[in-house]
């Protein structure tokens, strides 16, 4: 079933799990021709999560900042198209939240290896800010920390496993969050690492 653990977030534990040895394939095959890479931020520094896309558009950031891009930067050719598995996932999950007709045109998909944190921070470079998110997790269990609408307001831990998916929207889709440094652990299916996939409606 579905948890509600803020005004429009909703917890959908498990809810990839029979999912997740088709997802990881999809991903394999997406991270052949689109490898992880650590992204550089405005101010130079190397985030620690492992970076890549597929969909319409990419999010990406460098020297210039943070955007959405067609094109992969690394090679210049479009971003791998979103697998219809991924879609569907996407949109079912964000109805099983009471987001109707949640059609996403860009997936980032995040590598995180133990020790590796992303810090508290506002996703706001979409055009549609009405539109849910949806994030789906696999391999090793991460600590979400999930705030309010200012960066100092108080914080809930929301600890996510593999196959569980999340979705925002309304109130909660510009709260400050962030993942917690990753505890050491090998995941029987994807090792010693954990993939999220974040799927958005950025144009
Ligand atoms: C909550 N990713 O890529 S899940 C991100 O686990 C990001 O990799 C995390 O935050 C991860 O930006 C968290 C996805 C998530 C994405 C957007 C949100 C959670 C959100 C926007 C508002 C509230
Ligand atoms: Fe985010």
């Amino acid at each position: 079933g579905a948890t509600r653990f803020a005004d429009d977030a909703w917890l959908l534990r498990g809810f990839a799990l029979d999912r997740a040895p088709a997802l990881q394939v999809a991903i394999d095959a997406i991270t052949v021709q689109a490898p992880f890479r650590h992204m550089e931020t405005r101010r130079g520094l190397r985030m620690s999560v492992a970076m890549s896309n597929c969909g319409e558009v990419g999010w990406i950031s460098d020297r210039r900042g943070y955007r959405y891009a067609p094109c992969d930067p690394l090679d210049g050719r479009p971003w791998p198209a979103m697998p219809p598995l991924f879609a569907q996932l996407a949109a079912e999950a964000a109805r099983a939240a009471g987001f109707e007709g949640f059609a996403p045109d860009a997936c980032l998909i995040n590598c995180y290896q133990p020790d590796t944190r992303l810090s508290l921070h506002q996703d706001r470079d979409e055009r549609d800010l009405d539109a849910p998110i949806v994030s789906v997790s696999l391999g090793l269990p991460a600590t979400f920390v999930f705030g309010g609408p200012a960066r100092g307001d108080r914080v809930q831990r929301v600890p996510l496993r593999h196959g569980d998916v999340v979705a925002w929207g309304g109130a909660s889709r510009l709260f400050h969050h962030g993942v917690l440094p990753l505890a050491d652990g090998v995941h029987p299916a994807l090792g010693a690492r954990r993939v999220n996939l974040t799927f958005r409606k950025a144009l």
